[in-house]
């Protein structure tokens, strides 16, 4: 916190500590990992921050199954980049869980035995190149809004995670933005590829932010803990008003029949999103679920040596000997 940190309130009287915990995010501060805070909030953002870390990390393979296929060098260096890019989110988002007392093994194993989620836009195949742009433009973008009021998250680590994490975000947007408009402005078959992507990706990006309000198990208790700055509908909402305008210059239509303008509330009025798609992806019957977390516990596996030799390689150098070693003379030299 920048003011006063609980810690450092002389009293282990539980509700005297809430009570600070409570005076800080109502005044905005951050709650920093020494904190004392409620178990619940813990848990509560262990779980997000797991979700979210898992999501970048199986989000790799979509994207990653046509790096051996882009189209020219200049898209495949940009692919390649992206895809590193989640990785790097992945890990922040590892170490930020890791600051709440969880290690990176436990949320592994929880993601691979599936008692813990990913994002389920992440289920749905990658069928032609223009699915990269596709992601890049509807996905990334449906993670940058809801990610930016992330940047303000009461969880200081987690907050900060997020700065960066929207920058990279940004750009990738924009590339899978520049892909689609590239294709639109294409030959005949290159338009119909990018609008057969767009209307297969336009549904699972707007349900990437989650149940509707009135079923969100959690978003009252993280509004209230300044977790979630917005609630899943806002968002979403928010989504489809910077999307309609963008459409529009790339040339492609959005598949919804009842979107349009709506004066009196000042958003475009959207259809009805097929809640019962989303909950069979959730329990795992989407039509990839079964592959990314087959390829991600194969990739974690094939990874075993990597750990090892990163661990003996610090063991040796925490060891006596090594310290006496850049000890010698000519260690400095
Ligand atoms: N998929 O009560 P709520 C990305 C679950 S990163 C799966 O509303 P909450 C970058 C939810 O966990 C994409 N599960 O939950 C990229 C809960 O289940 P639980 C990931 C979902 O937490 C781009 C239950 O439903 N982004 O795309 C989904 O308040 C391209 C009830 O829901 C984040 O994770 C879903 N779509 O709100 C990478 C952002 N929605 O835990 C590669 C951070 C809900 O009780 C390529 N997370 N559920 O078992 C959040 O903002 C929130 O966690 C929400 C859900 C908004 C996702």
């Amino acid at each position: 916190m920048t003011t006063a940190a609980p810690e450092t309130v002389e009293t282990t009287d539980p509700s005297a500590l809430e009570a600070v915990f409570d005076a800080a995010v109502a005044a905005d501060e951050r709650i920093e990992p020494r904190d004392w805070m409620p178990d619940a909030y813990r848990a509560t953002l262990v779980r997000q921050m797991a979700q979210h870390a898992h999501s970048e990390i199986i989000g790799m393979q979509p994207e990653a199954n046509w790096i051996t296929r882009a189209p020219s060098l200049r898209r495949k260096a940009i692919l390649m980049a992206k895809v590193q890019d989640e990785a790097g989110h992945g890990l922040y988002l590892y170490s930020a869980a890791e600051t709440l007392g969880t290690g990176r093994d436990e949320l592994l194993d929880k993601l691979h035995s599936g008692r813990q989620k990913y994002s389920s836009i992440f289920n749905y195949p990658t069928l032609t190149w223009a699915d990269v742009g596709a992601i890049g433009w509807l996905v990334d973008g449906a993670a940058i809004t809801n990610q930016v009021p992330l940047c303000r998250c009461s969880y200081g680590p987690y907050a900060r995670a997020m700065v960066r994490i929207c920058k990279e975000e940004s750009f990738h947007q924009r590339q899978g933005y520049e892909l689609l408009l590239a294709l639109s402005r294409g030959t005949e078959a290159q338009h119909a590829m990018a609008q057969d992507a767009v209307d297969r990706w336009w549904w699972p990006s707007l349900m990437m932010f989650g149940p509707p309000d009135d079923e969100s198990a959690h978003s009252a208790q993280s509004m209230a803990w300044k977790i979630k700055r917005h609630s899943n509908d806002e968002l979403r909402q928010r989504f489809v008003d910077i999307c309609v305008p963008q459409a529009e210059s790339l040339g492609l239509t959005l598949p919804d029949p009842a979107l349009r303008w709506n004066e009196e509330r000042g958003h475009h009025d959207f259809g009805p999103i097929d809640w019962d798609e989303f909950h069979q992806v959730l329990r795992g019957n989407g039509p990839c679920n079964e592959q990314r977390l087959d390829r991600r516990r194969k990739a974690h596996e094939d990874g075993a040596w990597v750990r090892e030799a990163a661990l003996a390689h610090a063991a040796k150098h925490s060891a006596p000997e090594h310290t006496d070693r850049t000890e010698h003379p000519e260690a400095s030299a």
